[in-house]
């Protein structure tokens, strides 16, 4: 009778390691995601994005949804190349952080007519 009972008692004590595991690991990832940038979405809608202009704070990820079923991209305008997205199809994100204050034109090189702009500056509120 005593054998059966250490062996219950050993097991539950596993189980209780196990849980503090798990619980470990769910506090590392939410304190993770807490760290890391925020996010703010635009949409790709009807061949334009949504919105057009947007203002964040450096250090922001923005993030792309394609919501046509024709294929967009997010690509800068001039030079700087900063922003660079292969196709996207429907549904597809392209997610970019922006580190450093600036204006970043872009434009769909499927479709050129379709432009919008980030500016990045350091008074811009965070994104939630
Ligand atoms: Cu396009």
């Amino acid at each position: 009778m005593s054998a059966p009972q250490r062996w219950t008692t050993a097991r539950s004590g596993h189980r209780v390691v196990l849980a503090s595991i798990a619980l470990a690991a769910v506090a590392a990832l939410s304190s993770s995601l807490a760290a890391g940038p925020s996010t703010v979405d635009v949409d790709i809608a009807k061949f334009a994005f949504v919105p057009k202009e947007i203002t964040v704070a450096p250090g922001t990820r923005v993030r792309w949804t394609n919501h046509d079923e024709t294929p967009h991209t997010v690509t800068s305008q001039g030079a700087t190349k900063v922003l660079s997205s292969p196709g996207m199809d429907l549904d597809d994100h392209f997610e970019f952080v922006f580190t450093g204050e600036g204006d970043f034109a872009y434009f769909c090189t499927v479709h050129p007519m379709m432009t919008a702009i980030v500016h990045v500056r350091k008074g811009a509120a965070k994104a939630p």
